[in-house]
Formats: structure tokens, C-alpha cells, sequence
């Protein structure tokens, strides 16, 4: 994998000297928002990373490479191109291969950062395990590998949580089985993405940087593989009420199964009904809660070079 990486001369100077570094994902922007929302997210994000400091380092795969850290026109052409590929694990050989223009899930940015020596790594919200739905036979067999690779990738993933579009529990009990550390940042609930509670609570609570840094560190030193899930709650303000969220996505999944949309495809198609529903109320909470999870990353990156 190291081979395949092509550092900009940002995050290669901060990597070399020991500062702080945070991965971004680039699905959230591919296909995760709406032109021109993900552009002016991706460069704020970037600039709260900054403002905090650290170094932001977007991750996506371009001709035939894996790329970490982009240009402001790289940055464009994964905001704005149509045939952008979404990269999971077992995307990656293709799209490397046939030098595709492709954006990473949190499954393959979190596999690159590790390859990158970057600890941090930032986004919305997790894959998981999906839920049954109408018209879709009884037993769906759809589990995001974002779960598989927080199982055996060292970094830390920032997130809002997972969509109550999931199944919460059956995520939650993955996470154990795969021996993922999940701490709540100020709150003892799992976050359901665009609601502050799913209903499940989490393994612990933390409340700063520092203690999310001991944590990691002490998990670090244990020698398992693996990483550490932050759950950081949607501000107050713009989160969504549950009952609503789950009325809409009721109807979103019956849609969904007699559209025939499945796999790969499920996530973005949700994503993009719910800001119809809720006349863009879901756009600007899932913007809040990126802008949110970008602060306490870099916070938490810069916590931990001072760990020494
Ligand atoms: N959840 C969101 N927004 C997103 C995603 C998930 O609320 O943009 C993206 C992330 O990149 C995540 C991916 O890694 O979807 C999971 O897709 P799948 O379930 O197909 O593995
Ligand atoms: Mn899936």
C-alpha cells in the first residue's frame, strides 16, 4: 500500500515532522451532498482542521494512485464530476487499475490513512449493518465493510454516529464482536447521525480531547489491531427529531425496495430523499455535524502529539 501513496507536499511535511495530521473521506462529498453544498463543506472542513492545528488531509484514489491530501481543484473535480466511483474495499484494486476517478468510503480512507501513518481520521457518519426492509427478502446480508475495518485498522474515526436507516443494535453488536473501542464524546447514547440518541448507549463516556487521547494510547499500547470510534453528537440546534426522522425513512426504505435501489447505491439514494423531505433540514444538520466532528478530530490529533 505504501507504494501507492501520493502525499501533497502539506501533509508530507507534516507527517515527516510529527504534527498533527486528520484524514477526511471523500464520498461525503462525491456522494454523500449536493454540488454546491459538498464543495464549501469540503474547504471549510479543511479550514476548521486548520484553524485548530492540524493538518487536513483529504483522501481519494486518482489515476491510478491513492492520494493523500488535495489541491483545490482535485477537491472540484470530486465535487462537481459526474462519473465519480464510490470506493469500498473491494472497489479499490479496480479503480486503481482501470485509473478511475474515485472517492473513498470511510472503509478505504481509514485503510489508506493507516498506510499513511495518519492517526485521526474524520467523516459523518459510519456504515453499518442494514436492516431488512419492505419488498427485500427476509434476510439481507448487507454490512457495510467500514465495520470490518475499524476491526483492524489502528485509526480513529470521528462520527455523528450511524442513520437509524440501520440496525443499531445488530451495528453495535459487530463493533463488539470485532473488538472496536466505542466512546461517546459528552454523552453515554450511540448518536443516530441526524438525531442525538439511537436508542442504544455506548461503552463509555469521555469528555476532552485528552481522555479520547489516553484512551487511544492505551489501546495503542495493548498491541491489538483495531481502532477507537468517537461518537460526537449533531449539535443541539440542527439535529432532527427522531419521530420525523424515522417516519420519513420509513417511507424512503419502501420507495427504495420498489425502485429496486440496493447495495452500494442505498446510502447516497437515502441521503439524498431525506433533504428532499425535510426541505434541506437533513443537508444543514449533516453539514453541522461534519463542521462538529472536524473540531473534536483535530482537537483529539493535537491531544495526542502531546501524549509525546
Ligand atoms: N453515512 C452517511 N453519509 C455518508 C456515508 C455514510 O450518513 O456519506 C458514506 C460513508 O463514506 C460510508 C459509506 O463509509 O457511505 C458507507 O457505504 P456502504 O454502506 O455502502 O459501505
Ligand atoms: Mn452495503
Amino acid at each position: 500500500m505504501k507504494n501507492l501513496l501520493d502525499f501533497s507536499p502539506e501533509v508530507k511535511a507534516a507527517l515527516e515532522a510529527g504534527r498533527p495530521v486528520v484524514a477526511l473521506e471523500s464520498t461525503i462529498i462525491s456522494h454523500g451532498m449536493p454540488y454546491p453544498e459538498n464543495l464549501t463543506m469540503a474547504q471549510e472542513v479543511e479550514g476548521i482542521i486548520r484553524s485548530e492545528g492540524a493538518v487536513p488531509a483529504t483522501i481519494a484514489i486518482m489515476d491510478g494512485r491513492c492520494k493523500v491530501g488535495l489541491t483545490e481543484a482535485e477537491l472540484y473535480r470530486l465535487a462537481t464530476e459526474k462519473d465519480v466511483a464510490k470506493v469500498s474495499l473491494r472497489d479499490m484494486p479496480i479503480v486503481l487499475a482501470k485509473r478511475l476517478l474515485g472517492a473513498t468510503t470511510v472503509a478505504t480512507t481509514a485503510t489508506i490513512a493507516e498506510a499513511a501513518g495518519i492517526q485521526v481520521f474524520v467523516t459523518g457518519g459510519i456504515g453499518g449493518v442494514h436492516r431488512g426492509n419492505a419488498g427485500s427478502p427476509a434476510q439481507v446480508w448487507d454490512i457495510s465493510a467500514d465495520l470490518t475495518v475499524l476491526g483492524r485498522c489502528a485509526t480513529t474515526v470521528v462520527c455523528a454516529g450511524a442513520k437509524s436507516v440501520l440496525d443499531i443494535p445488530a451495528t453495535l453488536e459487530m463493533l463488539e464482536t470485532l473488538g472496536v473501542t466505542v466512546v461517546g464524546y459528552g454523552t453515554d447514547r450511540f448518536p443516530g447521525f441526524y438525531t442525538r440518541d439511537a436508542g442504544h448507549g455506548v461503552d463509555a463516556r469521555v469528555d476532552s480531547p485528552a481522555e479520547i487521547a489516553a484512551v487511544i494510547a492505551a489501546r495503542a499500547a495493548t498491541g491489538m489491531p483495531g481502532g477507537v470510534l468517537v461518537v460526537n453528537p449533531v449539535p443541539e440546534a440542527d439535529a432532527l427529531d427522531s419521530a420525523e426522522v424515522e417516519r420519513h425513512l420509513g417511507v424512503a426504505l419502501a420507495d427504495m425496495a420498489r425502485e429496486g435501489v440496493a447495495g452500494k447505491a442505498v446510502t447516497p439514494y437515502l441521503l439524498a430523499r431525506m433533504k428532499e423531505v425535510t426541505e434541506g433540514r437533513s443537508l444543514a444538520a449533516n453539514l453541522s455535524l461534519v463542521r462538529n466532528n472536524a473540531r473534536v478530530g483535530a482537537k483529539i490529533a493535537v491531544a495526542l502529539g502531546q501524549q509525546g
